[in-house]
Order: structure tokens, then C-alpha cells, then sequence
């Protein structure tokens, strides 16, 4: 059974940046059916036991392709959705320290860089998807963005996502409407980078 991120804050918490309808519904509803919906889509692939890392980096391996989409659309909905919701808080450390400063600085030359790289391609996705920071498998950060709910797991042996910028409609239009880089900016006031930090140095 694949549980679903509860929330550690109100869902009224992150306002003004994110409302309380938008998390209400985006976590409340989509979330919760992304999760329903990808327990029985493994239930059918008949691979109940794996890890959705093992299932999202291993999906060329399932023979029937309508239960390889459904495990790709469901399972990304699922696993990006939970690190989507952990990574916010109320209180936010608004920079990280050590390593994973270190490694920012020497990938990106500093953390605004990085911020504003990872701001362009959220930006920049047509239609839904998501923005990423992530680690290759040499633990090399990069960027990237995704369309629809396909995830840096499924791109190869060892990329792990440490931060989910969701750029689909229902992650802002209730309040930002048409203005996603508003909520872009939003994002980034109440994302937790100390847990992001702890996320990448559980990595190294
Ligand atoms: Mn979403």
C-alpha cells in the first residue's frame, strides 16, 4: 500500500504564498485519486512488493502499454505529489548550508542562479509538468522540467529529484489564475530548504 505525504502544517499555512482552497484540493483531491488510482494500477501490473522508485526506473520492463502509461502517469502523480507537499513549510530556511550549499555554489555558481534556472523552465513548460533540481548518478546536481507527471527517476539509472516545482493548472489557478510566474515566485517563499538539504544528504 502506497500511502500518500500527510501534511506536517494547516492547510491554511502557506498563505498568502499558496491558499488553502489550492492545498485543500491539490493535496485533499488530485493527490489523493493520483494515489488511489496508482495502488490499483500496481495491483494490475501485478507488481505489488516494489518501491515506486523501482517501479518509475524500471518502466520499459512492463509489457503492456497501457498499464506502462498508467504506472508512468499514476506513479509520477504519486511519488511527485509527495515530495511536492513535504518540501514547504510555514517557516521556511530560506537557504541551505554545507553540501548541498557547497554543491549548489559549484554547480550553478549560487543558490539565486540556481533558483532563477529552475524559475525559467518552470516557466517555460508548455502545458502541465513540473520543474526539477535533481541528482544525476554521479550526484552531480542539474535541472530539468517534465511534461505531465513524468519524473527524473524514469530518465535513467540513479537521478534522484530533491526539489518539485508543480507547474500544472491546479497547483495555482485558483488564485494566480493565467499568472503562473507569480506563483512561481510564491514557491520559492515557502520552500523549506532545510529539508531539501536533509533530502540531498541522505543521498551522498
Ligand atoms: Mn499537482
Amino acid at each position: 500500500m502506497y500511502e500518500q505525504v500527510t501534511l506536517d502544517y494547516a492547510t491554511n499555512a502557506l498563505e498568502p504564498y499558496i491558499d488553502q482552497t489550492t492545498i485543500e484540493t491539490h493535496h485533499g483531491k488530485h493527490h489523493a485519486t493520483y494515489t488511489k488510482n496508482f495502488n490499483d494500477m500496481v495491483e494490475k501490473a501485478g507488481l505489488v512488493g516494489k518501491t515506486v522508485e523501482e517501479i518509475l526506473a524500471n518502466l520499459p520492463v512492463v509489457p503492456d502499454a497501457t498499464i506502462r502509461q498508467g504506472l508512468r502517469n499514476q506513479g509520477g502523480g504519486y511519488y511527485n505529489h509527495n515530495l511536492y507537499f513535504e518540501m514547504f513549510s510555514p517557516n521556511p530556511t530560506k537557504a541551505p548550508t554545507g553540501k548541498l550549499a557547497d554543491a549548489i555554489n559549484a554547480q550553478f555558481g549560487s543558490l539565486e542562479a540556481c533558483i532563477e534556472e529552475i524559475s525559467k523552465l518552470a516557466a517555460a513548460q508548455f502545458g502541465s509538468g513540473w520543474a526539477w533540481l535533481s541528482t544525476d548518478k554521479d550526484g552531480k546536481l542539474y535541472v530539468s522540467n517534465s511534461l505531465n507527471q513524468d519524473n527524473p527517476i524514469s530518465e535513467g539509472t540513479g537521478h534522484t529529484p530533491l526539489i518539485a516545482l508543480d507547474v500544472w493548472e491546479h497547483a495555482y489557478y485558483l488564485k494566480y489564475k493565467n499568472l503562473r510566474p507569480d506563483y512561481i515566485k510564491a514557491f520559492w517563499e515557502v520552500l523549506d530548504w532545510k529539508k531539501v538539504e536533509e533530502r540531498y544528504e541522505k543521498l551522498l
